[in-house]
């Protein structure tokens, strides 16, 4: 009861507070919204064609921008997925809980500890149905699963989906398997990787169906466009960008049936649905790896084709169709903003790093006369810049661009602003020391739910 007023209220302030009267919502929702959030794995900024992509069709997904919003300026926390991942379900830097050191490998003993409040975690306690079907990559030994991490169930792979056919266990040379796994139960040893966007989008639609009546939140990471490409019979061969637009068009075909669902429910004004990718284009893979578009460089990188990515976000009460959202957003965001759409409250002593963007997505500018700032961090979680406004300063090197003129990254104007230079420096110098000094610690163990390598 007390979830059903706090929503009740909130829409009512956010209503008063729109441009348009949109009353209608606050009195026909007697829920909290639904939440569903599609991630995909190394997906570039130029992949979409609603990103300018000239070839790769994504009706669906530019169905969701046309209804909702379109985000420019959308940033991981990572170039790589394991960091990313944490990030985008605890709203912290992947420093502030340890998870910042590469992504985890079959062999690896540690995992985003439980006691951080997940994404699934706060909706789960606030009474919604929990479910994830796809990729975890946040540890996979006993007690570091997503059915310990706020999710009421789980159908998906532990890691990335190269990692049994590209790597091998040191010492032994044996080779790691890929399982496919239901809960703490693998069901499967190297599942068909063409059906597994299939597999994991039939499993999601019909979570809907389970859940339809009740708030519910639903987590469909995909294992692709991650190489080793696969897509289904249905699409391969059917994009003119080869197999890497044959994979794009059956994620986009996924996120069709995701809308279908929710519109077979009239769950569509209801429910907030976001899509991303969980970092840049794996650009060393040819024509396997995705698009940055205008951006520079791709995953692993610090430029912004690494950490920039399409996002676009429907949820009618909240977002006018059609927006263009030019400000800059984060994965870390997703858990403050949400919570108050699920009538859900942080712990008071919780210390996270996103912060709630309900306005800047309803279409009005951050509030505040400080320019918001991010910090960038390698791919094995060293500082490694910042952005502030405009501006952003790679540490290493001392460049400093002008990424809303120059998204490119190719007018280095260090030269002419060394005070600029030497003000970000020392600003992203402090805020990392910050997040070092009270960063928590991960959790780990030596027993193993299954062994992932085989002789
Ligand atoms: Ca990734």
């Amino acid at each position: 009861m007390k979830r059903n007023a706090t929503y009740t209220c909130l829409l009512l302030a956010l209503v008063s507070g729109c441009r348009s009267s949109q009353t209608s919502v606050a009195t026909s929702t007697s829920r909290p919204p639904n939440i569903i959030v599609i991630f995909t794995d190394d997906q570039g900024y130029g992949d979409l064609s609603c990103y300018g992509h000239p070839t790769i069709r994504t009706p669906n997904i530019d169905r969701l921008a046309r209804e909702g919003a379109k985000l420019t300026q959308f940033y991981v926390a990572s170039p790589v997925c394991s960091p990313s991942r944490a990030a985008l379900l605890t709203g912290c830097y992947p420093k502030r809980v340890g998870m910042h050191r590469h992504v985890i490998f079959p062999d690896y003993d540690y995992g985003l500890h439980t006691d951080e409040l997940t994404v699934a975690d706060l909706l789960q306690e606030n009474g919604y149905a929990t479910g994830m079907f796809g990729k975890w990559h946040l540890g996979h030994r006993p007690g570091l699963l997503p059915t310990d991490q706020g999710f009421d169930t789980w159908f998906g792979v532990p890691y990335s989906n190269d990692m049994a056919q590209f790597h091998r266990k040191p010492e032994t040379n044996y080779r790691y398997r890929l399982p496919l796994l239901r809960d703490e139960e693998v069901l499967e040893w190297e599942p068909d990787q063409a059906l597994l966007t299939r597999r994991f989008t039939e499993a999601a639609v019909e979570f809907i169906d389970e859940h339809s009546t009740e708030p519910f939140f639903l987590y469909l990471p995909h294992s692709m466009p991650h190489i080793p490409l696969y897509a289904s019979d249905d699409f391969r061969g059917n994009s003119p960008r080869g197999l890497y637009g044959d994979v794009i068009e059956e994620i986009d075909w996924s996120v069709g049936q995701v809308l279908d669902a929710l519109d077979a429910h009239d769950l569509a004004d209801q429910t907030l649905v976001l899509f991303t990718s969980d970092n840049g284009p794996w650009l060393s893979f040819g024509d396997h790896g995705g698009s940055a578009g205008p951006l520079r460089g791709g995953k692993g990188t610090n430029w912004e084709g690494g950490q920039r990515v399409p996002c676009v976000l429907r949820f009618p009460p909240l977002v006018p169709p059609g927006s263009l959202c030019t400000e800059v957003i984060t994965a870390m965001d997703l858990l403050p903003t949400i919570a108050p759409l699920a009538g859900a409250e942080l712990p008071a002593e919780l210390v996270i790093d996103g912060a709630d963007v309900r306005e800047q997505l309803g279409g009005k500018p951050a509030g505040g006369t400080t320019p918001r700032s991010f910090l960038y961090y390698t791919s094995r979680g060293e500082l490694a810049g910042i952005r502030r406004g405009a501006w952003k300063l790679l540490l290493e090197s001392g460049e400093l661009y002008q990424v809303e003129q120059d998204v490119s990254e190719v007018r280095d104007l260090a030269e002419k602003q060394p005070d600029l230079v030497r003000e970000l420096q020392a600003l992203a110098l402090e805020l990392d020391a910050e997040v070092s000094a009270n960063a928590r610690p991960t959790a780990s163990t030596e027993q193993l739910l299954f062994d992932p390598a085989r002789p």
